[in-house]
């Protein structure tokens, strides 16, 4: 196989973001005056839910409360807002080895996605922090959980990923961190390498045809050997 792009999944993968998204959640749901609090605990739960509309409709369902489409947006609003705030801040670091992996590959000639589930703030959000530029001079491309119809783990991020790569998927290689991420890559037909992530670590990662505890270069070589 010779090797034409990576496609990295955000949350969990290129940083650990869940306790900003978790810290924000809890902010806006305070901010309504709401008794609403996700502890970790019940927010490693929730996660089996994506996106975070959906994650606030299920846990209101979960609870028995009734909340409408449009409070579920506009709460969601607020929340996106505050983690965006967050990670401008600057407190969020790329996981190890995330950096030296998008300049490598970079200079190999390979192309660069992103297909999460958040949504494109979200992705300026982190570039921005992290690399201090745009998400677009980053990535060459990126598919957002807010631009597709069925969120991970179904296929429909991963492959708007590959048609705005214009690679197939057997040239691509997906980065991912969680159960779900995994599934909606294969469902894409992609190869899945997964490091799992603070939230993800107690999931079943079967069906990965690599799992590394993390994209520092030590366990790299071996991967991507096989790849390029
Ligand atoms: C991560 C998610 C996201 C974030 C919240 O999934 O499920 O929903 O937790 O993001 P993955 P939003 O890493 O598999 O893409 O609140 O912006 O939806
Ligand atoms: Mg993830």
């Amino acid at each position: 196989m010779s090797l034409a792009a990576l496609i990295f999944d955000l949350d969990g993968t290129l940083a650990e973001t869940e306790e900003a998204h978790r810290t924000a959640f809890n902010a806006a749901f305070a901010a309504r005056g709401m008794a609403w609090h996700w502890t970790p605990e019940v927010y490693r739960a929730l996660l089996a839910t994506t996106g975070g509309k959906e994650r606030i409709a299920a846990h209101a369902a979960c609870i028995g409360e009734v909340l409408t489409p449009d409070a579920i947006a506009a709460l969601h609003a607020d929340k996106t807002a505050r983690y965006g705030a967050l990670i401008a801040a600057g407190e969020l670091p790329l996981r190890p080895g995330v950096a030296d992996l998008v300049a490598a590959a970079r200079a190999a000639g390979l192309r660069l996605a992103v297909a999460t589930t958040t949504s494109r703030p979200n992705v300026e959000a982190l570039t921005q922090a992290a690399w201090g530029r745009p998400a677009a001079e980053v990535f060459d491309v990126i598919a957002a959980g807010d631009e597709v119809a069925l969120k991970k783990p179904a296929p429909d991020v991963y492959l708007l990923a590959l048609d705005r790569l214009g690679v197939a998927p057997g040239k691509a290689l997906a980065l991912e961190d969680s159960r779900n991420g995994l599934l909606s890559a294969r469902a894409a037909g992609l190869r899945v390498l997964v490091t799992p992530s603070l939230y993800t670590d107690h999931e079943d990662h079967e069906g990965a045809d690599w799992v590394v505890p993390s994209l520092a270069a030590a366990h790299l070589p071996e991967v991507l050997a096989r790849l390029v």
